[in-house]
């Protein structure tokens, strides 16, 4: 089916994983492939530290702050939300975003503390949805080898192994799982076939959902 550029919209792409899985080099090395092959891109990540919310996370992150678990929870939402509307022009202008972490670390991370699946998902509903979700599949001991855990709060073994099994409740079918253990160029290699498969299949009359 051919395309037509005047309709074609850029695609959504959330890369997910564990601490040290690997997501933030791959998803750099990602974005310059894309952008070599003439893809009009931007790497995006969640948290974005950069706003004022941000900055609260970031605090959080670095123990410089406490926040109840849920008051953190929907903070790391509505920093998504406070870039929706960029994202959703940035998509109907045609750019593609590789979001390194969205809706999903939210989830995994806060139902691993013991927060209800359901209330974690809640604040969430109405973000724009990924047209694809890889996850880079990584144990949480093989993770926590890796040149070692920061300083950052949630970066324990314990806690990880946590995360690893809300994960695996979330994905479903949709989802692509890459194996995080495999050689840097080959994690890249999977990663740029799936990516270049979904930014170039034609997304004319595929509306963005929520
Ligand atoms: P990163 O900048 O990707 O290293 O993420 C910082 C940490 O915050 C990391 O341990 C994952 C965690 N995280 C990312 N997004 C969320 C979220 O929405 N909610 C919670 N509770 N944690 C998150
Ligand atoms: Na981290
Ligand atoms: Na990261």
């Amino acid at each position: 089916a051919g395309c037509n550029s005047d309709n074609s919209r850029g695609s959504l792409i959330v890369l997910e994983g564990l601490d040290r899985s690997g997501k933030t080099s791959q998803s750099h090395r990602l974005v310059s492939h894309l952008k070599d092959k003439g893809v009009s891109v931007e790497l995006w990540r969640f948290p974005d530290r950069t706003t004022a919310v941000g900055q609260m996370i970031s605090a959080y992150l670095a123990n410089e702050s406490e926040l109840d678990d849920r008051a953190i929870h929907l903070l790391f939402s509505a920093n998504r939300w406070e870039k929706r509307s960029l994202m959703e022009s940035k998509l109907r202008s045609g750019i593609s975003l590789i979001v390194d972490r969205y809706s999903y670390s939210g989830v995994a991370f806060s139902s691993a503390k013991g927060l209800d699946l359901e209330w974690c998902k809640a604040p969430e509903v109405g973000l724009v949805a990924p047209d694809l979700v890889i996850y880079l599949d990584i144990s949480a001991e093989k993770a926590s080898e890796r040149g070692g855990y920061g300083a950052e709060r949630y970066e324990q073994l314990e806690f990880q192994k946590k995360v690893a099994e809300t994960y695996h409740t979330l994905y479903d079918d949709s989802w692509k799982i890459i194996d995080g253990c495999l050689p840097v160029e080959a994690v890249e290699e999977q990663l740029r076939e799936l990516a270049l498969g979904t930014v170039l299949s034609c997304q004319k009359g595929k509306p963005l959902s929520k």
